[in-house]
């Protein structure tokens, strides 16, 4: 049987070529979806805090949380908080925003985003275990299939011997139960610059790095709908001053737009003195 694929579509193509391929394969990954000036200046911006999280302890909370991601890592979180192009390029990436619009806004009147850190796989990093993203949340059923979509930026090259994101394509819609064999199970080998974009339901793992001497540098970026707890608690993870002074836009992708969800029977979420907080933050008041 031959190995399974997955398309390579350039981040320049129509969205609906990506979230096509996306829907079918459960993943996709998109080639140049940062540019190489950008790339060398998100790599810049993260390098101290790289070299910050080689000398402290992770605190992982438990022990579960600890072995998911394992040892001898780089592990970079609330990089919204800390990156400036990590807000211009990539929260706002404009294959993002129209992946939630065709996949999450179903669901919700906003997407919002659910985790942004940095996992720097380091020699002697074990492979994760298969899983799919969105069990952090319980099913919903089928009127809501899609909880969340992730995606892996390449900030360096990803090849199989130094962790490339495993993936497992066509696992979105298997019955539930079905385990992948060793042949269905493929590495998103990937150029700089490039993403990895899978479904919550896809199966996938960080791989492992056999290499002797060079890091595999993945930017794990996921959003959920947005009236969900997301992993990451982004309202104390930015200070509130940062989130004054960006776009609506990217207040909105961190979740601090009120949720109306009227339109869809739901409630109205999120409110400061029944006010949206993006009205309150545009009229000085928040
Ligand atoms: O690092 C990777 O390639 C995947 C990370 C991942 O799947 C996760 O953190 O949930
Ligand atoms: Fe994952």
């Amino acid at each position: 049987m031959t190995r399974p694929v997955l398309s390579r579509i350039p981040a320049s193509e129509p969205a609906e070529a990506i979230v096509g391929a996306l829907l079918a394969d459960g993943a996709v990954i998109v080639e140049g979806f940062l540019s190489e000036a950008v790339l060398r200046r998100f790599n810049a911006e993260l390098e101290p805090h790289l070299e910050e999280a080689e000398t402290k302890d992770q605190g992982y909370v438990n022990d579960g949380y600890a072995a998911f991601y394992g040892p001898h890592m780089r592990h970079v979180l609330a990089v919204a908080q800390k990156s400036d192009s990590f807000i211009d390029e990539v929260l706002c990436h404009p294959v993002f925003v129209a992946i939630g619009d065709r996949v999450l806004k179903k669901s919700c009147q906003n997407m919002q985003l659910n985790v942004a850190h940095v996992l720097e796989r380091c020699p002697g990093a074990t492979a994760q275990i298969l899983h799919r993203d969105q069990v952090v949340w319980p099913d919903i059923g089928p009127q809501h299939p899609h909880r969340q979509f992730a995606s892996v930026i390449a900030l360096n090259e990803f090849t199989a011997e130094i962790g490339a994101t495993l993936i497992v394509p066509g696992s979105h819609i298997w019955e539930p139960g079905r385990r992948a064999r060793p042949d269905e199970v493929i590495a998103a080998e990937m150029p700089p610059g490039a993403a990895v974009i899978y479904l919550g339901s896809t199966l996938h793992a960080g791989g492992a790095n056999v290499s002797r001497d060079r890091r595999r540098r993945g930017m794990h970026v996921s959003y959920c709908l947005g009236w969900l707890r997301t992993e990451e608690n982004n309202y104390l993870s930015l200070t509130l001053d940062r989130v004054r002074r960006l776009s609506p836009l990217a207040q909105t992708l961190l979740g601090y737009a009120a949720h109306d969800g009227l339109s869809m029977g739901l409630g109205y979420l999120g409110a400061v003195d029944l006010a949206d907080p993006l009205d309150l933050f545009a009229q000085g008041r928040l």
